[in-house]
């Protein structure tokens, strides 16, 4: 028996204007320790989300340094990193989030950032109720150019995304499959027809190379506000699961140059955002996570460009999952 989410029509518990601030415009602050390929740009109140609703912060609610350096001891430090188990060479990382969260962007975003130039390696859709994807797809990032044959120990999973309806979407019973490691490569999810002994290339009998080491929510920034009560629920019901199974869990948030328009013009303000860190706070509510899983992110969606701090805020994701892997290779380690 596949137990669905069930999610009520997202209800848009929206804005008070009256909370909106007394200026609606104000400048993005700049930084002299930034290298933002990006110029700040005036911000009308017009054009923020309902979300955006205070002005930045003088200094940063969390510590990020922003440049070359700190970029390529990242990179190094994702390149050189080993599951700590004699048995696994490769960390399998599970993306969950409802429908065009940013999961599969993500996934390209950061395999973008080891190719050294913006590609679209798993599959992203557009805004829309039904998932874009629809089968398990595990991704090895890899290195480009002379790295070109260095693969990482990271595999990112992409999945279905949660649905608002009982029939739409990942289920429960399915995500856990996955995360057990019984769910083959490239199966395709159907609400109706659960993972099961039936299921053709179920692995009957998963080992720890086969198990998902970390589970990444992804929420959309611009839409914690909107999301329905249900889909609380049903998402700490799935960490109440996946907390059993012994698998850490985090979270990202996604779509931050959507919240905050001074972010969207400079990657580098995300932590001066006071309205980032509002959504962030929601995104812990949602889920049931205390704020310091939860890390802020800025997919790869239109630009055809790389740059170098929209890397470092993905590249802070990656090893921020990373510390959780480890962790499981600890407690779990064979
Ligand atoms: N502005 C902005 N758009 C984003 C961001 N991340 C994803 N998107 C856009 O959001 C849409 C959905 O992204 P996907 O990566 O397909 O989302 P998903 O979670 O994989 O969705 P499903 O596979 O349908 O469950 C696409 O149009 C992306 O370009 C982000 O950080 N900022
Ligand atoms: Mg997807």
């Amino acid at each position: 028996m596949a137990f669905n989410f069930s999610f009520g029509e997202a209800t848009s518990s929206g804005t008070n204007s009256s909370s909106k601030p007394e200026t609606g415009i104000f400048l993005a602050a700049t930084s002299s320790n930034t290298k933002s390929a990006h110029k700040p740009e005036k911000v009308t109140k017009t054009q923020f989300s309902p979300l955006d609703l205070s002005p930045l912060l003088a200094n940063q609610w969390r510590n990020m340094v922003w440049s070359e350096e700190v970029k390529e001891t990242l990179m190094e430090s994702v390149r050189s990193f080993k599951p700590a188990s004699e048995n696994v060479t490769e960390a399998r990382i599970l993306l969950i989030g409802p429908v065009g969260a940013g999961k599969s962007s993500f996934i390209s975003s950061v395999q973008s950032v080891f190719s050294g130039r913006v590609i679209n390696r798993a599959m992203v859709g557009s805004s829309s109720s039904t998932s874009f994807t629809k089968k398990l797809r595990s991704f090895n990032i890899r290195g480009a150019g002379e790295k070109a044959d260095e693969p990482t120990a990271l595999v990112l999973c992409d999945v279905m995304g949660v649905g608002e309806g009982e029939s739409t979407g990942l289920t429960l019973h399915d995500a856990l499959s996955v995360i057990k490691g019984h769910a083959p490569e490239g199966h395709q999810f159907s609400p109706e027809q659960p993972i099961g002994a039936d299921t053709v290339g179920y692995v009957r009998k998963p080992n720890i190379k086969d198990k998902v080491h970390c589970v990444v929510f992804v929420v959309d920034g611009s839409k914690v506000g909107s999301y329905a009560k249900s889909f609380g629920t049903t998402f700490q019901q799935l960490r109440d699961h996946i907390s059993n199974l012994g698998v850490h869990q985090v979270a990202l948030l996604t779509h931050v140059d959507q919240v905050c328009k001074a972010t969207g013009s400079d990657i580098t303000q995300v932590y001066k955002s006071q309205t980032i860190q509002q959504a962030m706070v929601k995104t812990g509510a949602l889920l049931g996570m205390a704020t310091s899983y939860i890390v802020p992110v800025k997919n790869y969606c239109s630009e055809l460009d790389l740059d170098e701090n929209t890397d470092i805020l993905l590249l802070k994701a990656v090893d921020h999952i990373l510390q959780y892997v480890n962790l499981y290779f600890q407690d779990n380690g064979e």
